[in-house]
C-alpha cells in the first residue's frame, strides 16, 4: 500500500461557494499533486457507506444530508507524509479552531460544512480512494 498518498473531498459548501479552484490551487501550492480527480455528487446510500465508521455518532444524519446537498469533487492526492501534511493543510474539524491560513480556516462555513475532507490515516487513504475511483483511474 503506498504511504504517499491521500484522499480528499472538496464538499458540497465549497463546491457551491464558487471556491472549488481555489482550493485546488492551495493544494498543488502546498506540494501535492493529483493523481485522481473526479467533480460528482454522492447518493444517500453512498454517503452512509463512506461514513459508515460515524454511524453511531450523533451528527450522522446531519452529515449524509449535508454531504449529499450538492455537489463534490473527489481527489487523490501524492506527496512525502501526504496524510499528515494535508490534515495540516486543511486544519481542525472546526474552522473556528482551525489555525490561521489553512483552507478550513479561510473556506469553511461550520464544522459540518467544513469545505474538506482529509484521510486520517494510509490505511483509510487508500479504502477511501478505492470507493471512489477504479483501477485505471487510480494509477
Ligand atoms: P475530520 O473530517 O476532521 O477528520 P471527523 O472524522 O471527526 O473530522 O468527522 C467527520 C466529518 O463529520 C467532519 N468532516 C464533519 O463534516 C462532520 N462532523 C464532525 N463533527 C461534527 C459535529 N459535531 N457536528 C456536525 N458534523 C460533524
Amino acid at each position: 500500500m503506498a504511504t504517499n498518498r491521500t484522499f480528499t473531498m472538496i464538499k458540497p459548501d465549497a463546491t457551491g461557494a464558487g471556491n472549488t479552484g481555489k482550493i485546488i490551487d492551495r493544494i498543488i501550492g502546498a506540494g501535492f499533486s493529483i493523481r485522481a480527480m473526479k467533480w460528482t455528487q454522492l447518493s444517500r446510500q453512498e454517503a452512509e457507506k463512506f461514513y459508515a465508521i460515524h454511524k453511531e455518532r450523533p451528527f450522522f444524519g446531519e452529515l449524509v444530508d449535508y454531504m449529499t446537498s450538492g455537489p463534490i469533487v473527489a481527489a487523490i492526492l501524492e506527496k512525502d507524509n501526504a496524510v499528515e501534511d494535508f490534515r495540516t493543510l486543511i486544519g481542525a474539524t472546526d474552522p473556528k479552531q482551525a489555525a490561521e491560513g489553512t483552507i478550513r480556516r479561510d473556506f469553511a462555513e461550520s464544522i459540518a460544512a467544513n469545505a474538506v475532507h482529509g484521510s486520517d490515516s494510509d490505511e483509510n487513504a487508500h479504502n477511501e480512494g478505492f470507493f471512489f475511483f477504479s483501477e485505471r483511474e487510480r494509477a
